[in-house]
C-alpha cells in the first residue's frame, strides 16, 4: 500500500508543469532565483530586499554577506540565516531549500545547483527522478479514477435507496392509515361480538358455580349424615354423651379420655344432639378432626402429636361400657420389651397413619379420582354460547391480524425514518459502507468497524466483544466534515473513560480497516480505507485537509 502527499502527488500530477520548466529554466536570474521572482532581480536597477527595508546595489545580489534582513539579497548563497535557495530542478519538481544547506556537501536539489563551490560533485538527476515521479503519479491517477468510479457507484446506489425509502414511506403511510382505519373497525366489531360472549359466558360459569356449591352441600349434608349414624352407636336417632366420648379425637386436653365436658363442648352443651342440630350445628365444628371409630388407632398408639386418633372398630366397648378402661393397643411386635421397641413404636405409630392415609386412597380408588376430577369440571358450554364464543374468536383473530399488521407497519416507517434521518454524506456516498463490518488483527486485538453501528474489539485469542463505541456523528474539521467518524457511549473502562474511537478516513481504492490503536487509554483511532472519501480535488487539496490517498 502505497502513501502519498498530496501536495507532491498533486505536483507530480503535473507532467506538462515539467516539460515547460526546461525551457523556462534558461530566463536569465541570479543563482538560486526561481523564475517567478525573476523580475525583482533586475541587474540595470539597485535590488530592493522583499520587506523593503533597504536598496541595495545590484551588485550586493549575491555577494556572499547578508544585507536585507530577510534575506533576499542572498538567493544563491548561505550568507543569511533565514534565506532560501530555489532548486530549479528541470525535469522534476522544482523545490526551495534553506540556504543553510547551500555548498553543505550534500546534494539537496535533483538538478546539483545547491552544491556550486566543488565540495562535493552532484550529477544531475532529475531527469531520471522526473520520469519516475510522473510514472508513480499516473498510476495513482489511475487509481484514484477507478475509486472515484466506485464512488460514483456508491452515490447512484446511495441517491437510489433515499428515493426508494422515500417512495416507501409514502406507500407505507398511505398503507398505515387504511389498516389503523381497518384495526380500529375490526376493534370495534370484536367489542361488539365480545360483550354477548362475556355475557353467556359469566351466565354459564355463575349457573356452574351455582350447582357445585349445591353438590358441595349436598356432600356435606351426607357426609354428615354418615357421621351421625355412625356415631350413633344404639341407634336412638340421637347422638349422645357416651358416644361422643368414645372419640378420642375430641379429647380437647390431651390427657388420652374425652370428658363429659370435653364431650358437651362439641354438643352444643347438651347430653345428647338430635340429627338436624348434628348437621347444622355439631357437624361444622367436628368435621376437620371427626374420625369413624373404625378408623380409629388403638389407644396408647397415638403419637404425642397424634392424640386424637381413636382405638380400632373392634375394640370398640359397647355404648353401656364406654366409660370403662379401654384395652391396651394392640402392638405389630411379637415381644413387647425394652427401648428398642419403644423405638419400633414410634416408627411403626407413624408408619400405621401413613399405610392407613395411603390404603384409603387406594380403597377410594382411580375410578374416583376421575369421577371427583369430572364432578369437578365445568360443562361444556351450550350451542348458543359456544355459537357466540366462534363469532367473537372470529372477531379476535381478525382485530389481532389487522393490529400485527399495523404494528409491522408501524416498525418499517420507523425504520426507514431512521435510515433517512442517518447524515450517509452529501451525496449518500456512504450508503454503501451501513450494514457491513469491516476487521482487522493487530497483535492482540481484533478490532472491527460496522460503519453507522458501532465498533469493537476482542482478545485474538477469543473471548467476548467489548463495545469501543457506538455511532455517533461526523467529526471531521468544519470545511471537511465527512473526513472522519466518532462512535462513542462504547464500554465503560474502569481505569478511564466511557470507550470511544475517532476514524480517520482515506481514500482507497478498497473498503479497508487499515489500521487501529489506542492513543490515550480506551480513546481509540480507526484508519479505515474507502472510495467513499476520494474526489478528483483529492489530488490538489490542500494536504492539511485532503486525506491521504492510500491505494
Ligand atoms: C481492555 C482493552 C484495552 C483497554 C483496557 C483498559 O484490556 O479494552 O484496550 O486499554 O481494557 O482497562
Amino acid at each position: 500500500m502505497e502513501i502519498l502527499d498530496i501536495t507532491s502527488l498533486f505536483l507530480l500530477l503535473v507532467p506538462c508543469l515539467c516539460q515547460i520548466l526546461p525551457a523556462l529554466a534558461n530566463i536569465p536570474r541570479p543563482r538560486g532565483v526561481a523564475i517567478s521572482k525573476a523580475g525583482a532581480y533586475d541587474p540595470t536597477k539597485d535590488f530592493t530586499c522583499f520587506d523593503h527595508s533597504k536598496v541595495v546595489p545590484f551588485e550586493y545580489v549575491n555577494d556572499d554577506y547578508c544585507d536585507c534582513p530577510d534575506g533576499s539579497d542572498e538567493p544563491g548563497t548561505s550568507a543569511c540565516p533565514n534565506g532560501w535557495f530555489h532548486c530549479t530542478n528541470a525535469g522534476h519538481i522544482p523545490l526551495n531549500i534553506v540556504s543553510s544547506r547551500v555548498n553543505d556537501g550534500i546534494c539537496d536539489c535533483c538538478d546539483g545547483s545547491d552544491e556550486y563551490e566543488g565540495i562535493i560533485t552532484c550529477s544531475n538527476t532529475c531527469k531520471e527522478l522526473g520520469k519516475q515521479a510522473r510514472e508513480e503519479a499516473e498510476k495513482m491517477k489511475i487509481l484514484v479514477d477507478q475509486a472515484m468510479k466506485v464512488k460514483v457507484d456508491y452515490i447512484e446506489q446511495g441517491k437510489k435507496a433515499k428515493e426508494e425509502k422515500k417512495a416507501r414511506l409514502v406507500q407505507l403511510e398511505g398503507d398505515r392509515d387504511k389498516m389503523d382505519a381497518k384495526r380500529n373497525d375490526l376493534e370495534a366489531r370484536k367489542n361488539e361480538a365480545e360483550a354477548p360472549e362475556k355475557e353467556a359466558k359469566d351466565r354459564h360459569q355463575a349457573a356452574w358455580e351455582a350447582e357445585k356449591a349445591k353438590r358441595q352441600s349436598e356432600k356435606e349434608q351426607s357426609k354428615a349424615e354418615a357421621a351421625f349414624n355412625e356415631m350413633d352407636l344404639n341407634k336412638d336417632n340421637v347422638v349422645d354423651l357416651l358416644e361422643v366420648v368414645a372419640h378420642t379425637e375430641f379429647d380437647i386436653d390431651g390427657n388420652g379420655v374425652v370428658s363429659d365436658d370435653e364431650a358437651k363442648e362439641y354438643m352444643e352443651e347438651q347430653d345428647q344432639v338430635d340429627l338436624t342440630t348434628f348437621v347444622e350445628k355439631m357437624w361444622p365444628s367436628i368435621k376437620d378432626i371427626y374420625r369413624p371409630l373404625s378408623e380409629a388407632k388403638p389407644p396408647g398408639t397415638e403419637s404425642p402429636e397424634d392424640q386424637e386418633v381413636a382405638p380400632p372398630a373392634g375394640d370398640i366397648p359397647p355404648p353401656e361400657d364406654i366409660k370403662e378402661e379401654v384395652p391396651p393397643p394392640p402392638t405389630f411386635d411379637d415381644e413387647d420389651d425394652d427401648e428398642e421397641d419403644d423405638e419400633d413404636d414410634e416408627y411403626d405409630d407413624e408408619h400405621y397413619s401413613d399405610e392407613h392415609d395411603e390404603f384409603r386412597e387406594e380403597a377410594r380408588g382411580d375410578d374416583g379420582k376421575k369421577e371427583e376430577a369430572e364432578e369437578e369440571k365445568m360443562p361444556d358450554y351450550n350451542e348458543e354460547t359456544k355459537l357466540l364464543i366462534q363469532v367473537a374468536d372470529e372477531a379476535r383473530n381478525n382485530f389481532n391480524e389487522a393490529d400485527e399488521e399495523l404494528k409491522k407497519l408501524d416498525k418499517e416507517i420507523s425504520d426507514i425514518k431512521g435510515f433517512l434521518e442517518l447524515d450517509l454524506g452529501p451525496n449518500a456516498e456512504f450508503y454503501f459502507l451501513r450494514e457491513k463490518c469491516y476487521e482487522m488483527t493487530d497483535r492482540e486485538y481484533v478490532y472491527k468497524l460496522c460503519p453507522f453501528d458501532k465498533a469493537t474489539q476482542r482478545q485474538k485469542s477469543g473471548g467476548a466483544e467489548t463495545t469501543l463505541g457506538n455511532w455517533g456523528h461526523w467529526s471531521g474539521p468544519a470545511d471537511n466534515v465527512y473526513s472522519s467518524m466518532k462512535y462513542d457511549r462504547g464500554q465503560h473502562c474502569w481505569n478511564g473513560p466511557d470507550r470511544s474511537v475517532e476514524v480517520i478516513l482515506r481514500c482507497g481504492l478498497e473498503n479497508m480497516l487499515t489500521g487501529a490503536s489506542e492513543p490515550n487509554r480506551c480513546e481509540y483511532q480507526f484508519i479505515f480505507t474507502t472510495p467513499a472519501v476520494c474526489s478528483q480535488s483529492t489530488m490538489s487539496d490542500d494536504a492539511t485537509h485532503a486525506p491521504h490517498v492510500e491505494l
